[in-house]
């Protein structure tokens, strides 16, 4: 039997969005592999990727719609399962409004017609939406409020034009691996790479320095750089005064910090942070990779804005080997006509990371929520306080959860909807996180059992609730409406089918023309947008909330900074019954832990705060900042480590983002 090779994408939520070959023999996919004409992925995929012929294959995929029935799930039809969740929508929305209605989600898929979901919720009515990131919302609203919006320098601009690359927070090597090309081809240029994290990574022994801050007081660290380069009058002086307004506002408060501060606040040595200046002030082209983990902390959003303006006064914004990336924000589709958010006539937001609570403060009254969706997402588990959300879940009458594993989420549910995978449907893929080509995804195999694309579940529940035709078109018309915008620089569904992958965005060097998208138009170091949302104008560095200097008390208790990380072989909780997992997380610790703690290599460890506790086992690593612990995150509670009990449900500064690194803990030995 011949192999047959289909074009297709990755579909996991990652910088890379990664062309991806798929081999199929008669009817089976049999391996995929990274699509070698890709300019950007260049043939390679990770683990990730590679496993996701497993995940479609899995025994434990669900291939059939389920009900629980007293406790136990029961197959039922589809049109039983269809029929019933319908009627409850109904009567929902009769008693209390479409808000009874809620929708979670995330974005365990990357494809375009995936937001056909909001379609479905607007055409219903209206919905209780869940909005802000528990991903990269701070860094996002940062990057807002001083260019406009997020938008990175082509990966090639690094390569060939950078003097420093300082990887700020980012885990490349593990997270964003096609990144790792374009570092080497920068360094064998001789381009120096400097790190800023607390912990040791892959890279770290290739850096000229690692600077080592305690966890989230990174925006102390640019001020102090930013103090630095005002006292040697290191400036970029045009691009202060022509290109950006707030500047003056701005060296003011800097001007209320010396570098020693910084370095007292940051335990970042004031050598280090004026060597680390001058890199940016020296007239080098200085690349800023910054990672989302720098962000995920009550503070992360003004750290993120003080990074920004570190890198603006000093030049690096609109020069070719410059640059602040953090995401990429140029796809242009158009997501109203997708999603038609006129049709709602009601609508309430509750927030991603808050939804517990939100939750419990409507049960008892006129606005409760009665039926949940969930789709791509697996909040139960990737949502902080666990605890929280089970109880806010468990008091939802009404739960629907759209996906392939009984994970977490979905073994609460009322009713699991089994999904396609990407293997089984059409879509477009795009990652507005670093390059801007899109992907063109191929159907490669039958779809499994009985399981649907998620628009075709929606489809069969909007025919149940009476606006099936409002709801439906056709897989190719929906892209075809969406990539209007598009067809402006000639890019049409047709063509990127043929071609499997195009570049969306023709803009090597972002901000090159110095028209920010501001409303002043410029860059700005004051942001009138900030204010209007009563935020500080200008970015200003604050303790994080789980902090020794801000919490003595609460730090006398839990003295470790605790970074539950993304995981090397798995997205998310994606992998984690796919890979060969250990029973436990490996808890990683640094000798003046174990000091302090009397826990050794292998101990069976109890980490602990006052919202709950996990167990794992201890591994004694060195380099890292003394008092910060590493676990990966992605656990399933209900194979036995729920490892968001430990982390908190506050938000963000800016942008309704998650500060789940923002977390103290304690260690003993179990
Ligand atoms: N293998 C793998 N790849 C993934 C994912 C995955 O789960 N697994 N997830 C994908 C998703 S959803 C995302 S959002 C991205 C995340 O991609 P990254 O941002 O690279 O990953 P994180 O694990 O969030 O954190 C990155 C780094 O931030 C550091 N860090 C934490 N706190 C601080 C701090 O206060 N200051 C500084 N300077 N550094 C700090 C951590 O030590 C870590 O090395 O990766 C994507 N890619
Ligand atoms: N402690 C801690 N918690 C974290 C983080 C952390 O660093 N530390 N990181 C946070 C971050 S950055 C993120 S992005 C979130 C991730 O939070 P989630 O997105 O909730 O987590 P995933 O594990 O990626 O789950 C995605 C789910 O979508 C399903 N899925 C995949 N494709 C499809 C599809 O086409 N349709 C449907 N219906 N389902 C699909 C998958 O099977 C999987 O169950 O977690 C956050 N939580
Ligand atoms: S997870 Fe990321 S790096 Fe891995 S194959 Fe998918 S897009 Fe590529
Ligand atoms: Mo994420």
């Amino acid at each position: 039997m011949a192999v047959e090779t289909i074009r297709t994408a990755c579909p996991l939520d990652c910088w890379d969005c990664c062309g991806m070959i798929a081999h199929v023999e008669d009817g089976k996919l049999i391996k995929v592999e990274g699509d070698p004409d890709h300019p950007i992925t260049q043939g390679s995929l990770c683990i990730k990727g590679r496993k996701l012929v497993d995940r479609l294959y899995h025994e434990e995929r669900v291939l059939t719609p389920l009900k629980k029935v007293d406790g136990e799930w029961v197959p039922v039809t589809w049109e039983q399962a269809l029929r019933e969740i319908a009627e409850q929508m109904r009567q929902a929305k009769t008693e209390y409004g479409p808000t009874a209605v809620m929708h979670h989600y995330d974005y365990g898929s990357s494809g375009l017609l995936k937001n056909l979901e909001g379609r479905f919720f607007n055409l219903f009515g209206g919905f209780t939406d869940t909005i802000g990131s528990i991903c990269w919302g701070a860094g996002l609203e940062a990057q807002k409020y001083d260019f406009g919006f997020g938008k990175s320098h082509d990966p090639e601009d690094l390569a060939e034009h950078t003097d420093v690359i300082v990887v700020w927070g980012r885990n490349v090597s593990v997270t964003n691996m096609h990144m790792m090309p374009f570092l080497k081809q920068a360094m064998s240029r001789g381009a120096e790479l400097v790190i800023i994290d607390p912990l040791m990574t892959d890279l770290s022994a290739k850096a000229v320095k690692q600077l080592q801050p305690r966890p989230g007081t990174d925006g102390a660290l640019a001020v102090g750089m930013a103090r630095h380069l005002l006292d040697l009058g290191l400036i970029d002086r045009r691009f202060v005064e022509e290109h950006a307004v707030g500047f003056a506002e701005f060296v003011e408060y800097v001007q209320t910090w010396t570098v020693e501060q910084a370095a007292d606040v940051t335990e970042v040595p004031a050598d280090d942070i004026r060597w680390l200046a001058e890199r940016f002030g020296s007239g080098k082209a200085v690349t800023t990779l910054l990672g989302l983990g720098l962000q995920r902390y009550a503070n992360g959003g003004n750290t993120i804005r003080l990074i920004d303006a570190l890198a603006a006064m000093s030049g690096q914004v609109g020069r070719s080997g410059g640059g602040v990336h953090y995401a990429n924000q140029v796809h242009r589709f158009d997501y109203q006509t997708l999603m038609k958010p006129d049709a709602r006539t009601d609508y309430r937001a509750f927030t991603k990371i808050t939804q517990a609570d939100e939750i419990l403060a409507v049960q008892e009254t006129e606005q409760p929520v009665k039926v949940l969706f969930v789709t791509r997402g697996n909040p139960v588990a990737q949502l902080p306080e666990t605890g929280k959300t089970l109880a806010a879940y468990h008091s939802i009458p009404c739960k629907v959860v759209i996906d392939m594993f009984l994970h977490d989420t979905g073994m609460i549910a009322d009713y699991f909807l089994p999904c396609t995978t990407v293997f089984e449907e059409e879509d477009i893929m795009y990652s507005s996180m670093w390059h801007s080509y899109l992907a063109y995804v191929n159907p490669v195999v039958e779809p499994q059992g009985e399981t649907r694309p998620d628009w075709m579940i929606l489809q069969g529940l909007a025919e149940e609730l009476g606006f099936g035709a409002a709801f439906g078109r056709d897989v190719h018309t929906w892209m075809e409406e969406a990539m209007v915008p598009l067809q402006a620089d000639g890019i049409t569904r047709e063509q990127l089918q043929q071609n499997g992958f195009i570049k969306a965005h023709e803009e090597p060097v972002a901000w090159a023309d110095y028209q920010f998208g501001t409303p002043s138009g410029k860059y700005e170091f004051a942001s009138t947008l900030a204010a209007a949302d009563g935020a500080s104008s200008i970015p200003v560095y604050e303790e994080p909330v789980e902090s020794p200097r801000r919490n003595r008390e609460l730090a006398r208790k839990y003295p470790y900074h605790l970074l539950t990380i993304h995981p090397r072989r798995s997205l998310n909780s994606q992998h984690y019954h796919v890979m060969k997992m250990p029973e436990r997380p490996v808890v990683e610790i640094s000798a003046f832990v174990a000091g302090e703690t009397g826990l050794a290599d292998g101990d069976l460890v109890r980490v602990y705060n006052q919202r709950g506790e996990v167990l794992g086992n201890v591994k004694i690593v060195s380099g890292q900042h003394k008092r910060t612990i590493k676990i990966e995150e992605g656990w399933w509670g209900s194979r036995g480590t729920a490892l968001n009990l430990l982390t908190s449900n506050r938000r963000s500064d800016l942008g309704i983002g998650s500060a789940q690194y923002d977390c103290l803990v304690n260690l003993a030995k179990a």
